[in-house]
C-alpha cells in the first residue's frame, strides 16, 4: 500500500471508530475489509467519487428490542434482541440469528458486515443481515427456550419475510431453535413461506444444509491444496469448537483422507492423537446435539484422548488449522506457535477467528490462510438453495444440493485466486481477493442505485 492510500485508509478508520464508539468487533472487520479495498478504490476512482465505502459500512438500519419470557420456576426475564439489516443492493437481507450471552450490537454489526461480503461471493442473490439476542440457551429447559423463541418471533415477525429479510442459525440457534421461530412465525402470520431456513426436513429445510458450513469449509481448502497440487491424504487438523461447523468439518476432512485430532467448546480441548473416525464423531453428535453435554466426557469414554481445560488446541503439531468456534479464538501467539509447528493452511469455520495481527502473520509468512467469508460461505449459499426450493415448493436430493455447494466452493475459491492472484511469486492473497471479489458485486449494484 503507498503512503496516499495508508493515509486515506487512516482517516477512513479515525471516522469510523468515532462514529461506532465502544465496537471493537466491528471496527476490525472493517479494517480488514479497508485494507484490501482502499488500494482498489485508489485504481476505481467512480467507486471513491460515490462513497460507496462509507455507505456500505453503515447499516441500513438496526432494530433493537425487549424480549421478555417466563422461566420455569415462575420468575419474569428480559433479554435484549437486535436485526442488524446491513445491506440489501444485491438481495434480501440475509444471514443468521446468534444465542449468546456475549451478543452485543458490535458483535452483530461485524458479523452483519461480513455477511454482506459473504453472500455476494456465492454468486446468490442474498443481502447481509444479522440478528441475536444476549440470551444464553445453557442449561435452560426445552420449554424455556420455546417461550423465548416464541416473544422473540412476536416481535421480529413485524421486519422479516421471506422477500425482505430471512435469518437462519448461528451459534446457539440450531434445529430446536428454527422449529420454535418458524411456529411461531407461521402462527401469527398465518404464511407458510421461506421465512427462515435451517429449518427442519418435514417443513421446508433443504437436504444439506446442517453439514454444509462444516463441509464447504473443507471444500473450499480442497480447492487450494488441488492449485498446488496436494490433497488431505493423511494430513491431520487442529479443528475448535464442537458445534455444527467443528463436527461436520471433521466429517468431511475424514471422508476426503484427513484426521481432524482436536475439538474443543468453551471449558477446554480433547486431543485425540488417533483421530477422529466416524463412530466418535457419532459419539460425539450425540454428546453435543442430543445430550448438549461437555466435551470432556469424550475421553470418559475414549481413553487414550486426553482433556486440557481451559486451553485451546492451537499449540498441539498438525498440518492445517480449522478454527470453528467463535471471533478472536487464535490471536498471534497462537499464529507464531502455529507457523513454527509448521502448519501452513488455516481455513476458517467461524466468522473473524483470527485477530487482525494473527491473520497478518499468516499472511506475511505466505501460508494457504482461507478468510471467513469465503471458506465458511457454504452454509449460507445451502441456505439460499433452501429458499430457492421453498420459492419453487420443491425439495432436491442430497447429491444434487451437495453437488451445488461443491461448484460454489469452488466459485468462491476462484474468484478469490481471480481478485487475489499471486503477485512475484508470492502467495494467492485469499483475504484480499474474497474482500474486493464481494465488494465490487455489492458496489456495482449500489453504484447502479445512484444514491440511496
Ligand atoms: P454452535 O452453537 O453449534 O457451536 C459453537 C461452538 O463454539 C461450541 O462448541 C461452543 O462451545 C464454542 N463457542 C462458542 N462461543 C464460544 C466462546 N465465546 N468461547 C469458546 N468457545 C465458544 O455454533 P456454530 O457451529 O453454528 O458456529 C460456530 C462459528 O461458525 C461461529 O463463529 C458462527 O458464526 C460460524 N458460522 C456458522 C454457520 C452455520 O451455518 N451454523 C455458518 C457460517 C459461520 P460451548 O458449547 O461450550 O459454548
Ligand atoms: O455466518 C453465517 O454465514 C451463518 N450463520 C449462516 C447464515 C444463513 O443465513 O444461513
Amino acid at each position: 500500500m503507498n503512503k496516499t492510500t495508508r493515509k486515506a485508509l487512516d482517516t477512513f478508520m479515525d471516522g469510523l471508530v468515532k462514529r461506532n464508539p465502544g465496537e471493537p468487533e466491528f471496527h476490525q472487520a472493517v479494517q480488514e475489509v479497508a485494507e484490501s479495498v482502499m488500494p482498489f478504490m485508489a485504481a476505481h476512482k467512480d467507486y471513491a467519487d460515490m462513497s460507496i465505502l462509507e455507505r456500505m459500512t453503515e447499516p441500513d438500519r438496526i432494530v433493537i428490542f425487549r424480549v421478555c419470557w417466563e422461566a420455569d420456576d415462575g420468575t419474569i426475564r428480559t433479554n435484549r434482541a437486535w436485526r442488524v439489516q446491513f445491506n440489501n443492493s444485491i438481495g434480501p437481507y440475509k444471514g443468521g440469528l446468534r444465542f449468546h450471552p456475549s451478543v452485543n450490537q458490535s458483535v452483530l454489526k461485524f458479523l452483519g458486515f461480513e455477511q454482506t461480503f459473504k453472500n455476494a461471493l456465492t454468486g446468490l442473490p442474498m443481502g447481509g443481515g444479522k440478528g441475536g439476542s444476549n440470551f444464553d440457551p445453557k442449561g435452560k429447559s426445552d420449554r424455556e427456550v420455546m417461550r423465548f423463541c416464541q416473544s422473540m418471533m412476536t416481535e421480529l415477525c413485524r421486519h422479516i419475510g421471506a422477500d425482505t429479510d430471512v435469518p437462519a442459525g448461528d451459534i446457539g440457534v440450531g434445529a430446536r431453535e428454527i422449529g420454535y421461530l418458524f411456529g411461531q412465525y407461521k402462527r401469527v402470520r398465518n404464511e407458510f413461506t421461506g421465512v427462515l431456513t435451517g429449518k427442519g426436513l418435514t417443513f421446508g429445510g433443504s437436504l444439506g444444509r446442517t453439514e454444509a458450513t462444516g463441509y464447504g469449509v473443507v471444500y473450499f481448502v480442497e480447492n487450494m491444496l488441488q492449485r498446488i497440487g496436494e490433497d488431505f491424504q493423511g494430513k491431520t487438523a487442529l479443528v475448535s469448537g464442537s458445534g455444527n461447523v467443528a463436527i461436520y468439518c471433521a466429517e468431511k476432512l475424514l471422508q476426503l483422507g484427513g484426521r481432524a485430532v482436536t475439538l474443543s467448546d468453551s471449558t477446554g480441548f480433547i486431543h485425540d492423537a488417533e483421530g477422529f473416525d466416524q463412530d466418535k464423531l457419532d459419539f460425539l453428535k450425540d454428546l453435543k446435539f442430543e445430550r448438549r453435554g461437555r466435551i470432556q466426557e469424550y475421553t470418559k469414554v475414549y481413553k487414550k484422548a486426553k482433556f486440557h481445560a481451559g486451553k485451546r488446541p492451537w499449540a498441539v503439531k498438525a498440518d492445517m488449522a480449522f478454527p470453528c468456534a467463535t471471533q478472536n479464538e487464535l490471536d498471534a501467539a497462537d499464529a507464531k506457535k502455529l507457523i513454527a509447528n509448521g502448519v501452513n493452511v488455516i481455513a476458517e469455520g467461524a466468522n473473524m477467528p483470527c485477530t487482525l495481527e494473527a491473520q497478518h502473520l499468516f499472511r506475511d509468512n505466505g501460508s494457504l490462510y482461507a478468510p471467513a467469508k469465503a471458506s465458511n460461505a457454504g452454509g449460507v449459499a445451502v441456505s439460499g438453495l433452501e429458499q430457492s426450493q421453498n420459492a419453487m415448493r420443491i425439495n432436491w436430493t442430497r447429491e444434487e444440493v451437495d453437488g451445488r455447494l461443491q461448484d460454489i466452493m469452488r466459485g468462491i475459491h476462484d474468484q478469490c485466486v481471480e481478485h487475489g492472484a499471486a503477485k512475484r511469486g508470492k502467495a494467492v492473497d485469499y483475504v484480499g481477493g474474497a474482500n474486493v471479489g464481494g465488494f465490487v458485486k455489492v458496489a456495482s449494484a449500489m453504484h447502479a442505485y445512484g444514491v440511496v
